[in-house]
């Protein structure tokens, strides 16, 4: 029995697929040949969402705003994977996947009234904050509620079949919506199907304070595909290159008519779940600090100089620009009109019913307004 146990486990585990020495170097016939113009777009992506990490997370701090979800950590998972899709396919993101929708021309100011649940955000201030939606750039309205966007990135795939658009669906999710039941249907259906999407599991390690160890017993998440009768990739997701070449490879598969494929990217959730969470209460410094070290930003920086296509100079410029850009975009986001409450009905009513009429009037009565 034993014997059996161990052979079934060597069969399924797939191998961590990594192009990126820590030091930035590839091997030669590891090399996957990303265009550099790619590279560049994928390290500004990188950049720009840690920085904005920063500046939110102070502005937390400072009571200016009341939530965000950080990326750090996770910043070549998430640019790397989205970068790998086409303009024209649909992102259906999970929680930490925001950088995708800047790196497709969300406006900066657009985001942050988001934040701050202005007039000029999409979502006029009823949803959670860090659920954006940017219909433009085909990335979905986030779903708080775990796991549901897998599903609906699926149906969106066949959608999109049927009616013989060429498109492929991204669906992302984290390790924690792995047990949920969504997760189960989408990827049987997605298989049975041959749905053209790439499912892609952002492995962080953590559900907020529920570690892999108690998520799952599997050794890995990409196994989990197996089951389904999918292709399953394990990814090092702190390797922009290895995440890209992966993600890529799952696209145009799906693009050929070749059917889904699962990844597992493995990286690591650097700082809380959110801005309202502290993990020192439920995990070890000495794992926080192990993981700090191998920071996603550092590596791809390091190939990038050892290539001459990065230097200090760019840095520095690119810091600038970037200061200023989140300059402004907080100074607008701060000086936004608020919500006009009458958007409450209109949203809903192209035609107001007089009993609503009524309401609202009474409601603006009682506000001043
Ligand atoms: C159905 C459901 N259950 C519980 C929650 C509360 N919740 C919000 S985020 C989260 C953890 C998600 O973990 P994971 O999927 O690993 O994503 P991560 O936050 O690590 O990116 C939970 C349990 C929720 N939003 N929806
Ligand atoms: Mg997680």
């Amino acid at each position: 029995m034993g014997t059996v146990r161990t052979r079934a486990k060597e069969a399924a585990t797939p191998e961590l697929y990594t192009v990126l020495g820590d030091d930035g170097s590839v091997a030669p016939d590891r090399d996957p040949g990303i265009p550099e113009e790619t590279l560049l777009r994928i390290y500004r992506g990188m950049v720009t969402i840690r920085k904005l990490d920063e500046r939110m997370l102070l502005m937390q701090r400072q009571g200016r705003i009341g939530f965000w979800g950080p990326t750090k950590g996770q910043e070549a998972a998430t640019i790397a994977s989205g970068a790998a899709f086409e303009e024209r396919d649909w992102i259906f993101p999970a929680l930490r996947e925001a950088g995708i929708a800047l790196d497709r021309g969300l406006p900066l100011e657009v985001m942050l009234a988001q934040i701050f649940g202005n007039a000029n955000d999409r979502t006029h201030g009823r949803q959670m904050p860090c659920h954006y939606t940017f219909r433009e750039g085909n990335f979905h309205a986030m779903s708080s509620v775990i796991g549901t966007q897998v599903p609906h990135a699926v149906g969106a795939a066949m959608a999109a079949r049927i009616k013989g658009d060429d498109v492929v669906v991204a669906g992302y999710l984290g390790d924690g919506a792995t047990s949920s039941s969504d997760f189960h249907v989408a990827m049987n259906f997605a298989q049975v199907y041959r749905a053209p999407c790439v499912l892609v599991c952002q492995n962080n390690q953590w559900a907020i304070s529920v570690p892999l160890s108690q998520q799952t017993a599997s050794e890995t998440i990409a196994q989990k595909a197996v089951a389904y009768g999918m292709e399953g990739v394990r990814v090092d997701g702190n390797d922009a290159l290895a995440v890209y070449a992966a993600t890529r490879r799952a696209v145009e598969k799906a693009r050929a008519g070749d059917g889904p494929t699962f990844l597992e990217l493995l990286t690591y959730r650097v700082l809380g779940h959110s801005s309202s969470d502290d993990p020192t209460r439920y995990r070890n410094e000495d794992e926080v600090k192990e993981w700090t070290e191998k920071d996603p930003i550092v590596r791809l920086r390091r190939h990038l100089d050892g290539r001459g296509l990065w230097d200090d100079a760019k840095e520095e410029e690119l810091d600038g620009e970037l200061q200023g850009r989140i300059a402004r975009a907080i100074r607008d986001a701060e000086a936004g009109a608020p919500v006009d409450p009458e958007t409450l009905i209109t949203d809903v009513y192209a035609e107001v019913p007089p009993h609503l009429r009524e309401q609202l009037d009474r409601t603006l009565r009682d506000l001043g307004a």
